[in-house]
């Protein structure tokens, strides 16, 4: 088995305490840094994602091997800016205001990690004005919103608004999803994009990127 596939082994085995040794030992046998993220870490997540949207596996297990991920990427996180390695896109995630459900949004935030993307994660209960407030200190590319009920998922329709009414609507593509919400609605509030599970999530963020 070649050093990467011992690498997506131990991800999709989630073996967490193993990864920091299994990374290291790639960069210590002179695997380009670039090659050990993007042909090792994120291609194995990648095939999570895929087997997740198939239902081939569950939460648990995504949960494990993005742990797993996470702990090979601490390994190389000296090394990007040596190396000039920049995250795929920025994204900004958080389940919005009056919502305190965090398991899907969790999920989403580690499979944009697994993915390449730079996440900053607003956590929950996330107002209009703090969803803005990130997008306006940093250049951010998705920004991301969560919502488990029915009665929360108007407020994504107010950060939008804000969004415009601070000048930074243009700026940001904006995706929402959760067990409620439908395109169908995403359509109606005027968002950019939605996804029904973590995976889709990610493949419709590079979608919406690549438009623009
Ligand atoms: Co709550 N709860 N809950 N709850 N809870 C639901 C959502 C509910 C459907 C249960 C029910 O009545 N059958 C119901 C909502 C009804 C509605 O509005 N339609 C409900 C309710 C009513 C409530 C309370 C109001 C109960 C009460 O106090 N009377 C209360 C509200 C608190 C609040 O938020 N203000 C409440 C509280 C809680 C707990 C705190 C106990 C706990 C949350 C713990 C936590 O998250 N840390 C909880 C839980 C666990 C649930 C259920 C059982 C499970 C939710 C979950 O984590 N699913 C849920 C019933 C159910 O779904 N069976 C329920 C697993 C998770 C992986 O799926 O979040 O859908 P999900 O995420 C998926 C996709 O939706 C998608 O990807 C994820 C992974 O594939 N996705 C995105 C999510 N965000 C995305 C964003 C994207 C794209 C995709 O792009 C940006």
């Amino acid at each position: 088995m070649s050093n990467l596939a011992v690498l997506h082994e131990a991800i999709y085995k989630g073996q967490i305490g193993k990864m920091a040794g299994l990374v290291q030992k790639e960069i210590e046998s002179g695997t380009p840094i670039r090659a050990i993220i993007d042909d090792g870490l994120i291609w194995a997540m990648g095939v999570i994602g895929k087997k997740f949207k198939n239902n081939e596996i569950f939460i648990p297990e995504v949960l494990i091997s993005a742990k797993a991920m996470q702990a090979g990427m601490k390994v190389l996180e000296p090394h990007l800016v040596k190396n000039d390695i920049r995250p795929f896109a920025k994204v900004v995630i958080g389940t919005v205001k009056g919502d305190l459900h965090d398991i899907g949004k969790n999920i989403v935030a580690m499979m944009f990690k697994g993915a390449g993307f730079e996440v900053t994660d607003l956590g929950i209960d996330v107002q209009p004005k703090k969803f803005a407030d990130a997008c306006r200190q940093s250049q951010v590319d998705i920004l991301a919103m969560s919502s488990l009920l029915t009665t929360s998922m108007n407020t994504m329709s107010e950060t939008i608004q804000m969004l415009t009414a601070s000048g930074l609507r243009e700026s940001v593509k904006v995706m929402v999803g959760g067990a409620p919400v439908t395109q169908e609605f995403a359509n109606r509030i005027g968002a950019d994009g939605y996804a029904r599970d973590a995976a889709s999530a990610v493949d419709r963020a590079k979608e919406l990127l690549r438009k623009t």
